[in-house]
């Protein structure tokens, strides 16, 4: 299933992305948007898989565009950076953010432009305390895309959001935590290990809710209260019919772990 620039690998109900080329510090090419699409569908209708895991190889999770296929400003034969996000970035975020199973993103090392906003668009983001967030856009005279704009606001308010935009700073994985951008900060010699336990925790989990608890927590920023709470009860019908359901009472009942399926 692995192709060049991205590595898959299956077990214990867990599929694992890794993007590949870490003497480039995994920068995002065609064909890295090409393997990593086509791996994470894959992933999305395979049964076995009921968790997925998002890293990089190497030092880096990823340097965001690859910035030697971009080509010069007046180079005609190459698109300009709009069309590659609507052929190639918008894409990958609205792809990840529409997953049925959980996504971790694993960011073992620096995560900066697109790849930053990439991680932000995953479930949960684990980040080794090594690592960085770089909103590097200002840098080269962008400005911060693949959602950046959007998840930033909303996950660390407008304030911070305009300062690492606008400076282009690193941000560190303890301040990325403090600031609720990410889920946690691991030690770097726990990170291997604590990424493994968290998701091989989710894929014993009752998967089929972690879907609908997705969804309702997705959708949330399209809605007000009222449509929410319909939302709620609407999902909550769909979870309360599941044999997840069942076992997770039957289990308590009879003080028992329970035994999850994912249906
Ligand atoms: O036009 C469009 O497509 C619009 C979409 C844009 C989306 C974006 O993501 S724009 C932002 C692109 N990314 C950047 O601007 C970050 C560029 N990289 C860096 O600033 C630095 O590399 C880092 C801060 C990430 C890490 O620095 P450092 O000192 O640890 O590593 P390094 O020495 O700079 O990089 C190591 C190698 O990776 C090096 O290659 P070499 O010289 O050993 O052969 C370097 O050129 C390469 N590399 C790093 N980032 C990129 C890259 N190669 C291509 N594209 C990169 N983005």
């Amino acid at each position: 299933m692995s192709g060049e620039t991205v590595l898959i690998a299956q077990s214990g109900g867990v599929t694992r992305l890794t993007l590949n080329r870490p003497d480039k510090l995994n920068a995002f090419t065609l064909a890295v948007h090409a393997e990593l699409n086509a791996g994470l569908q894959a992933a999305n209708a395979d049964p076995q898989c009921r968790v997925i895991v998002l890293t990089g190889a190497g030092r880096a999770f990823s340097a965001g565009q690859d910035l030697a296929e971009v080509g010069g400003p007046t180079d005609a034969s190459t698109p300009d950076a709009g069309s590659r996000l609507e052929k190639a970035y918008n894409p990958l975020v609205k792809l990840i953010t529409s997953l049925e199973k959980p996504v971790i993103c694993a960011v073992n090392g620096i995560a900066a432009g697109a790849a930053a906003n990439i991680a932000l668009a995953c479930d949960l983001v684990y980040a080794a305390r090594s690592a960085s967030f770089l909103q590097a856009f200002a840098r080269i005279g962008l400005i911060p895309d693949a959602g950046g704009t959007y998840w930033l606001p909303r996950q660390i308010g407008f304030a911070r959001a305009m300062g690492v935009a606008l400076f282009a700073d690193k941000v560190t994985a303890r301040q990325a935590e403090a600031w609720g951008m990410i889920w946690e900060a691991v030690p770097d010699d726990a990170f291997a290990a604590t990424v493994r336990e968290r998701a091989a925790r989710l894929a014993a989990g009752p998967t089929a809710a972690y879907r609908l608890i997705k969804q309702a927590l997705r959708r949330s920023f399209e809605h007000g209260l009222a449509d929410q709470l319909a939302l709620e009860a609407a999902l909550q019908g769909e979870a309360g019919r599941t044999r997840d359901f069942r076992e997770g009472v039957a289990a308590f009942i009879e003080k028992r772990p329970a035994r999850y399926e994912g249906r």
